[in-house]
């Protein structure tokens, strides 16, 4: 009876914690900075194995002053960015963040993004949980 106690609430907690931590995050990189500009762009793909949407809140970096996540939007004919405050990632989704869709965008960067180098970036979820991944700093073309 207690051993089934135990794993009963065993079980609860693993399955309470596969929340926005089961958003897998893969090939993060960032497009190198044009000299004499301040701003960048960073791409990933997010795939959601859990069983609950997640929703991703922001993202933050010591690299640059400030990310905000972006979606390009067609407006009158024009390609406009648009902040996106909420991406909701639903069940077994996967979101493409790729140039001309969803990205970071990453405003004053401290020091140029060279090929070759990483930049860390902590992505945060509405659940509280943060997830930092390394982004590889690729050419732009
Ligand atoms: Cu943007």
């Amino acid at each position: 009876m207690r051993n089934g106690v135990i794993s009963l609430l065993l079980s609860l907690l693993i399955v309470g914690s596969v929340q926005a931590a089961d958003v897998e995050v893969s090939n993060a990189w960032v497009k190198e900075t044009i000299p004499g500009t301040e701003n960048g762009a960073g791409y990933f793909t997010l795939t959601n194995q859990s069983n609950e949407p997640a929703l991703l809140i922001g993202a933050s970096t010591d690299a640059a002053r400030a990310v905000e996540v972006h979606q390009h939007v067609l407006v009158e004919g024009m390609m406009r960015m648009r902040r996106v405050p909420e991406l909701v990632i639903g069940s077994g989704q996967t979101i493409v963040f790729q140039p001309g869709g969803y990205h970071l965008m990453v405003f004053g960067v401290k020091s140029p993004f060279i090929v070759g180098g990483q930049v860390e970036f902590t992505l945060h979820f509405a659940d509280g949980e943060q997830k930092t991944i390394q982004a590889d700093i690729r050419a732009i073309n």
